[in-house]
């Protein structure tokens, strides 16, 4: 006997309505951007394209990583995600330079003769990788900047991170997701695997104004400076939640929508933070505030404004909803 149905009493979210009556994939935003910004050229939509390739390649390998780990002549799957991106964005004629969070140095491309508009591009191919051993959350993170020809490749990289052009991540999760920002607010994306293309599923997202919750490595709260004990003594009075992935783009994301404060102070292990200032911190800054967030290093550093002096420098992190950053900041200028 056919089961009866029962008629659908939860209400669709408005981004999810949208995307069942007119899908707008991404290359279609892409086109649209185009329009209404001037400085989002062919060749800079060309790249953008370039990134939602790799994701959708990436993803499916993520996919199966569980799988072709049985097979021990395996490479492993960040050296894969790496392989991707260079392959794919190198075939771009608008990049000039891309440096990886893998590779000790930038790779210079091709230089830019003058009026071409050319791009640095730097990515973390797979941020978290640690979890794929136990099928947990995974991200690519990426950062455009303008190619200045006039330098060489590395100074041309050693820009801070409010002359990023755009900025994003990819996270692979229970689904594939895409979140841009092209300095116009952040929009998201996600992989229907159904049409094998990105939809827009939101625009213009902001991140709550506040959120209980804080996410931090607490394993190593013995050695965090004083300031980020303190906080973590009123968050837990405050009865605040603790959620802590150990794949910064999860824990991000689940803040970008939530609300909350993400949090890697400098330790005794890593004096400097753990996190990459120009392929974690920074990019992810840039879409926390376009988001109408914030992210500083410290009181009165705001992450975007750190100029950097080498391309691996480390920086300690502190974003997400407003008032959570501020709450932190105003403990760690306690006395
Ligand atoms: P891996 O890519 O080596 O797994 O590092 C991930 C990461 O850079 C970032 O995504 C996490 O937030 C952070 O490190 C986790 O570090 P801890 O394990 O020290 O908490």
């Amino acid at each position: 006997m056919p089961r009866t149905t029962r008629p659908e009493t939860r209400s669709t979210p408005v981004a999810f309505r949208a995307y069942a009556d007119s899908p707008i994939t991404l290359q279609s935003h892409i086109l649209q951007q185009q329009s209404l910004h001037p400085r989002v050229t062919d060749s800079f939509s060309w790249i953008l394209s370039a990134l939602s390739i790799s994701a959708k390649v990436i993803a499916a390998r993520v996919r199966r990583a569980r799988l072709e780990e049985l097979h021990e002549s395996q490479q492993k799957l960040d050296v894969i995600a790496n392989e991707v991106l260079l392959r794919t964005l190198g075939g771009r004629e608008g990049v000039a330079i891309v440096a990886s969070e893998e590779n000790e140095e930038p790779i210079l491309l091709r230089t830019s003769p003058t009026g071409e508009h050319r791009y640095c591009v730097l990515f973390d191919p797979l941020d978290g990788c640690s979890n794929l051993d136990v099928c947990g959350g995974v991200g690519t993170i990426f950062s455009i900047l303008r190619h200045d020809p006039l330098l060489r490749p590395q100074d041309s990289l050693l820009q801070s991170g409010t002359q990023q052009v755009a900025a994003g991540y990819i996270l692979y999760g229970s689904s594939t997701v895409f979140v841009l920002t092209i300095g116009a607010g952040v929009d998201m994306f996600v992989l229907d695997p159904s049409i094998g293309a990105f939809v827009r599923v939101a625009e213009q997202l902001r991140v709550p104004d506040s959120g209980k919750s804080y996410s931090v490595n607490e394993g190593n709260r013995r050695s965090f400076p004083a300031g980020f004990q303190r906080y973590l003594d009123w968050a837990q009075a405050h009865a605040y939640s603790s959620r802590y992935v150990g794949a910064m783009v999860a824990d991000m994301h689940r803040i970008l929508l939530k609300g909350g404060v993400f949090l890697y102070p400098s330790t005794a292990k890593a004096p400097q933070g753990k996190l990459r200032l120009m392929y974690e911190a920074n990019p992810l800054a840039m879409v926390i505030e376009q988001a109408g967030g914030k992210a500083f290093a410290a009181p009165g550093e705001p992450i975007l404004q750190l100029v950097p002096n080498a391309i691996q420098q480390r920086t300690p992190v502190i974003l997400g909803s407003p008032a959570e950053v501020d709450q932190v900041l105003r403990h760690l200028q306690q006395r």
